[in-house]
């Protein structure tokens, strides 16, 4: 074990200090970005100083300040690790115990093990709240009580659940932040654990949740790098629609949720995210920046045709993340169904097909994806990206 640590450890320690030093200060990133008068969506391949992104080393960078960015004026502050974590597996329950500062926080979490995942574990599927897709044969799952870890009651829950326990009730984080950092924490156990006790192999885990919970599914494959694939289902507003789209289409009479209606509505974003509600077009980002924190790792972004979802904020805004992906060199590693005429947080049974293809590419290592992009909603593009630079073509490939 300490041998093949110290083996992992020598290219890091070959590195020139001078360049760990000088990737440091290039993404460096700044705790104060001004607002901005944009109505398209804000431009991903230029850094807020307006310099290109034109390599890969910029693209880290420029994820570091869109995350930054997000945090600022909608997620509120993603903490860093705890101090300390320890994790104890009884059957099927994984407990953990978490400390932050003086806090001290236990909780359990149920897993059903993979079957099938030999020595090195097998994949598993995190649920926000619980899984309402098909989860195929020899994928895990675990179980994620995220009302527990940041409450959604209304927008006064603010502060209440664990990770406020832990942080202190005035944490900026708002409820999706929450619970991106919470699962985070079973990360840390599992790894720490092992596939021997877990039966679940780290490099392989997925995360979903409908609607509220999808948001709060594409929070945490946004901010929480470990996951290897995420699949928001029927997030709507404040997953994959983006303010300024969602604005436009209530002008034309749409009945689709805002940001505006959404903040009074609960305590899933930051109450920094106040003060920009009445006016999106001067935030420096939008969600298809959620796509952008993704990338390249797996994405699979399911929707529906109901109004308040916004299906045209929707369809445009994941297709300039799939613009980004593609950009990236890896757009097949994003896919888009929108599929209507289901019940809200119902899986259309013929989405299954695509679904599984970035299961079983992501999480089974089979296979390559069916590059999903899926919906009839018209949307003119033009009116929000028309403005931005040309795309860096980058080629990255997802862990
Ligand atoms: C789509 O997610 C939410 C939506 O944002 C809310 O406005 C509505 O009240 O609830 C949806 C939901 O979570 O439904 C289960």
């Amino acid at each position: 074990m300490i041998g093949s640590l110290f083996i992992m450890a020598v290219p890091v320690l070959a590195l020139p200090a001078a360049n760990i030093f000088e990737r440091q200060d290039a993404c460096k990133a700044s705790d104060n970005y001004a607002a901005v008068d944009v109505k398209g969506l804000p431009d991903p391949w230029k850094f807020a100083d307006g310099k290109a992104v034109t390599t890969a080393e910029d693209w880290t960078c420029r994820q570091a300040e869109m995350s930054k960015i997000m945090q600022q004026y909608e997620l509120g502050d993603y903490p860093p690790a705890p101090e300390s974590v320890s994790a104890t597996m009884s059957g099927n329950s994984m407990s953990l115990t978490i400390k932050v500062g003086s806090n001290t926080k236990t909780l359990s979490v149920a897993i059903t093990k993979p079957s099938g995942g030999g020595a090195s574990g097998g994949p598993a599927i995190i649920g926000v709240g619980g899984i309402s897709i098909p989860v195929p044969a020899g994928v895990g799952r675990i179980n994620f009580g995220n009302d527990a870890c940041a409450a959604q009651m209304n927008p006064r829950s603010h502060g209440t659940g664990w990770f406020f326990d832990l942080h202190g009730k005035s944490h900026s984080a708002g409820a999706t932040t929450a619970w991106a950092w919470c699962v985070g924490r079973i990360i840390d156990g599992l790894e720490q654990l092992g596939p021997e006790k877990t039966g679940i192999d780290t490099k392989r885990l997925g995360v979903t949740g409908c609607s509220r919970n999808g948001k709060g599914a594409f929070m945490v494959g946004a901010l929480e790098k470990r996951i290897a694939l995420t699949i928001p289902q029927e997030s709507g507003s404040g997953g994959a629609a983006c303010w300024r789209i969602s604005d436009s289409e209530k002008s034309k009479g749409k009945n689709i949720q805002t940001a505006g209606q959404i903040v009074g509505e609960n305590a899933w974003f930051s109450p920094k995210f106040n003060s920009y509600t009445s006016k999106t077009t001067s935030i420096p980002e939008d969600h298809h920046f959620l796509a952008a924190l993704v990338a390249p790792r797996g994405l699979f972004v399911i929707e529906n045709d109901i109004d308040w979802l916004g299906p045209v904020s929707t369809t445009a805004c994941m297709k300039a993340g799939r613009m980004i992906y593609e950009g990236l060199g890896v757009r097949p590693n994003m896919g888009f169904s929108l599929v209507g005429g289901h019940q809200h947080c119902q899986f259309p049974s013929a989405t299954t097909e695509n679904l599984n293809s970035y299961i079983n590419k992501f999480l089974l290592g089979q296979g390559q994806t069916k590059d999903v992009e899926t919906s009839k909603a018209t949307v003119s593009m033009n009116d929000w990206v028309g403005s931005w630079s040309a795309s860096p073509k980058i080629s990255l490939t997802a862990a």
